[in-house]
């Protein structure tokens, strides 16, 4: 069992994550938001285990699917409904929208819309860092689909390589987009298949935050104290379709209900006293009213200024 105080706290930031994301389907369904949208409700427990286990200075590398990992590292959540708007207060300034969150304050080095993009950037940043005998590590987050990409295989086996201070996380939803792992992968052990190139590997319940937390730790040990790569298969599923856009006809109703039964929010809640889950509620309700109202009221950018970032300024 989780202690109480610790489980509140996890349950309060997957939940934010969770509101958040039926927030942006209401304002994407309005037509307020625009572009492509990926959710990742279903898959709170990764994106909160993952950054409860990395200090502050360490590097968070992203993919397409970014929104929770990005609001658990700390993004203020107006910085991210003013993104999604296109406003000029985004952390992107509104060019990025729901793909291409970042801050480099925070070491969020994206959202990536390529898929397996962001595995090489994790790399050479923990280059950098072994380089320069920085104490930093950086986390890469990606889908299973990343296993379907030369520039992955190419990334483990450098990282192992050069025994680099990174932490894949592979969040093995099953499915790339429409197509099952099973489908399109002769061996769908990814963890087993990570290990062959000599990096340290394990499985994890996806579903479960403090598991991933207590694996994500570890592995951010190992890699702090020079033990190499490490790489984590972390078992979970998204709720809903692939983005805004799928009809999502490739699974069955009964598959997702089986894992709704699995929802990483109700696994804490039998730990937890109802009012002190009704008043985080509450709580999260007013902050994405008061985002929302904010980010709407944030200016957009000049037309005159649309040229400025293409070219690197002097
Ligand atoms: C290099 C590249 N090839 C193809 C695509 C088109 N594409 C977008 S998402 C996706 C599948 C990604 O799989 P995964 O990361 O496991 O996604 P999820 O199951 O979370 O939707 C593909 C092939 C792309 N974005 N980038």
């Amino acid at each position: 069992m989780t202690d109480p105080k610790d489980a509140l706290a996890l349950h309060t930031a997957m939940t934010r994550i969770r509101r958040f994301e039926e927030r942006c389907v209401e304002l994407y369904s309005a037509g307020d938001i625009r572009g492509f949208m990926h959710l990742c409700i279903g898959e709170e427990a990764v994106a909160v285990g993952v950054t409860a286990a990395l200090g502050a200075d360490d590097a968070v590398v992203s993919t397409y699917r970014e929104h929770g990992h990005a609001l658990a590292r700390g993004i203020p959540m107006e910085a991210l409904f003013a993104e999604m708007f296109g406003r000029t207060t985004g952390c992107s300034g509104g060019r990025g929208g729901s793909m291409h969150l970042f801050d480099a304050a925070r070491r969020f080095y994206g959202g990536n819309a390529i898929v397996a993009g962001g595995i090489p950037l994790a790399v050479g940043l923990a280059l950098a860092d072994s380089y320069t005998a920085r104490p930093q590590v950086t986390a890469c987050l990606f889908g299973d689909g990343a296993f379907a990409e030369g520039e992955f295989h190419e990334s483990l086996n450098l990282a192992a390589l050069w025994g680099l201070p990174v932490v894949l996380c592979c969040e093995n939803n099953r499915y790339a987009m429409g197509t099952s792992l099973a489908r399109s992968h002769a061996q769908t052990d990814l963890a087993l298949r990570a290990a062959s190139y000599g990096v340290r590997s394990w499985a994890v319940d996806g579903m479960d935050a403090p598991a991933v937390r207590d694996a994500v730790r570890l592995a951010v040990d190992t890699a702090r104290a020079g033990g190499g790569p490490c790489f984590l298969e972390l078992r979970t599923y998204r709720f809903r379709a692939h983005s805004m856009y799928d009809a999502d006809r490739y699974r069955e109703r009964s598959e997702i209900a089986g894992w709704q039964e699995h929802d990483p929010l109700g696994a804490l809640v039998a730990d937890l006293d109802p009012d002190d889950v009704a008043a985080a509620e509450a709580a999260i309700a007013e902050e994405i009213d008061a985002a929302v109202a904010a980010a709407q009221a944030a200016p957009r950018e000049p037309v005159a200024d649309l040229t400025r970032h293409v070219l690197a300024e002097r």
